[in-house]
C-alpha cells in the first residue's frame, strides 16, 4: 500500500494535520523596524494555509539573538499581537502554524542591538552579514553559566510567547549553524565546563532548552531542527557524530512532535556521519516521527516516505513560488520553478 501524502496525520493527541506536506522554515526579512509582522505576512501565511503545517520563518527570542535585518521576534507584546494576527488568518483558512524559535549565537551582529555577542566559545565566523556586508562577523563572548541560564528561561519564555501569539506550537531552531548547533559541534565548542568537551556535556544546552520549552507548551507541541552534518556556519569535525549518537535517544525519550533535519539538498553525504545523507543518519538514530527536507520534489518525498525514510516532509523553495502548492500537486498542474529574485517580494 502507498502512502497518500495528502491524508491527514496525527501528530499525537494534541495535533492532527490536514496531510504530511509542511511549510519549511524560511527567513523573508520583512518583519517592520520593531520585528512586528506585517499585514504582508499575515497574508503570506495565509495564502499557504493547506499545508499540513507551516513553520514559521526562524523568530529570534530576545534582541540579541539577531543576525539579519528585518526577521520578527517573540519577545515584546506587539510582536506577539503581531503574530497573533498571521495565525489568525492561518486558522481562518484551515491551516496550523508553529513557530521557529532562533538564536543566532555566535552569527548575530551588535548592529542590531546593544550588548554582548554571545556563543558557546571565544570563536567567531568569517565573513559578513547577508545583505549587509559592509557588517562583518566579530569574535563573540564565551557565555557564563548565567548567560546561559538566560538563555534557557528566554526560548522558555519565548516559547509560551507562541502560544499566546496563536501559534499551534514551536520548533526550536537547533540547526544551521545557530547558537543551538553551536553547542553541538567541535567547530564552534571548546569548553571546558560541563556544557563541552563530552557529547553528554555538549548536548546539555539542546537539551536543557528542549526540557524548558517542554515544561512551558508540553511535549505535545514542541519539536527540532537540528544538523548533525555542518554545512553552514560551521565546518565539519569527525567527533561530531558522538554528539547526536548521544543526543538522538534522549531526543526519543521526550516524545516530540517531531524532530526535522536542516538542510538545503538531502542527497549531501557527510564524511562526519559516516557517508550517511541527514535523513539517513537521523532516521538510523530516531524511531519518533522525522520530517525530511532538502531538494525534494512531491513525487520524490513520496517515493522515501513510502520507503520508511522519514514521515512528514518539508517543502521550502518550491512553496515561496507556487503559495498554492498543495492545490496543484492535487490537480496535477505545473508547478512555477523556484527563483532567488522571488526573495525580493512577499508573494
Ligand atoms: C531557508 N532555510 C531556513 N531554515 C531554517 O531552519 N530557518 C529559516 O529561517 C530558514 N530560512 C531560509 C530562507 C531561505 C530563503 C531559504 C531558501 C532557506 C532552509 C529551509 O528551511 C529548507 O531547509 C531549505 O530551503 C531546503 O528545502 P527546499 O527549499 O529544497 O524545499
Ligand atoms: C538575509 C537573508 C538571511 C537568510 C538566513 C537564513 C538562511 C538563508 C539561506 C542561505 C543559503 C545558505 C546556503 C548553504 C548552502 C550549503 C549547500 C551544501
Amino acid at each position: 500500500m502507498t502512502t497518500d501524502l495528502l491524508a491527514p496525520f496525527k501528530l499525537n493527541n494534541t495535533i492532527e494535520l490536514k496531510n504530511r506536506v509542511l511549510m519549511a522554515p524560511l527567513t523573508r526579512c520583512m518583519a517592520d523596524d520593531n520585528l512586528v509582522p506585517t499585514q504582508d505576512m499575515v497574508e503570506y501565511y495565509a495564502r499557504r494555509a493547506e499545508t499540513g503545517l507551516i513553520i514559521s520563518e526562524a523568530t529570534i527570542i530576545r534582541p540579541d539573538a539577531q543576525g539579519y535585518p528585518n526577521t520578527p521576534g517573540l519577545f515584546t507584546s506587539e510582536q506577539i499581537q503581531g503574530w497573533k494576527k498571521v495565525t489568525d488568518a492561518v486558522h481562518a483558512n484551515g491551516g496550523k502554524m508553529f513557530a521557529q524559535l532562533w538564536h543566532v549565537g555566535r552569527v548575530a551582529h551588535p548592529h542590531f542591538f546593544d550588548g554582548d555577542v554571545l556563543a558557546p566559545s571565544a570563536i567567531g565566523v568569517e565573513g559578513s552579514v547577508p545583505r549587509m556586508r559592509e557588517l562583518t562577523y566579530i569574535t563573540p563572548k564565551a557565555a557564563t553559566i548565567d548567560d546561559i541560564k538566560g538563555l534557557v528561561a528566554d526560548y522558555a519564555k519565548a516559547a509560551e510567547n507562541a502560544i499566546e501569539a496563536g501559534f499551534d506550537g514551536v520548533e526550536i531552531h537547533g540547526a544551521n549553524g545557530y547558537l543551538i548547533d553551536q553547542f553541538l559541534h567541535y567547530a564552534a565548542n571548546t569548553r571546558s565546563d560541563e556544557y563541552g568537551q563530552t557529547p553528554e556535556n555538549m548536548s546539555r544546552f539542546a537539551l536543557e532548552v528542549t526540557d524548558a520549552v517542554i515544561a512551558a507548551v508540553g511535549n505535545e507541541r514542541t519539536a527540532l531542527r537540528v544538523t548533525p552534518g555542518a554545512y553552514f556556519n560551521m565546518s565539519e569535525d569527525s567527533r561530531d557524530k558522538a554528539v547526536f549518537d548521544y543526543l538522538l535517544p534522549e531526543l526519543e525519550k521526550r516524545d516530540l512532535a517531531y524532530l526535522h533535519g536542516g538542510i538545503f539538498d538531502d542527497s549531501t553525504t557527510f564524511e562526519s556521519l559516516e557517508g550517511k545523507t541527514t535523513s539517513e543518519f537521523l532516521r538510523a538514530g530516531y524511531k519518533g516521527t522525522l520530517v525530511g527536507v532538502g531538494s525534494y520534489s512531491f513525487e520524490s518525498a513520496k517515493e522515501a516516505i513510502n520507503d520508511a525514510k522519514f514521515d512528514l516532509i518539508a517543502i521550502g523553495r518550491p512553496l515561496i513560488a507556487n503559495p498554492d502548492y498543495i492545490s496543484k500537486i492535487a490537480n496535477g498542474e505545473e508547478l512555477v520553478p523556484y527563483s532567488d529574485e522571488m526573495l525580493a517580494e512577499l508573494k
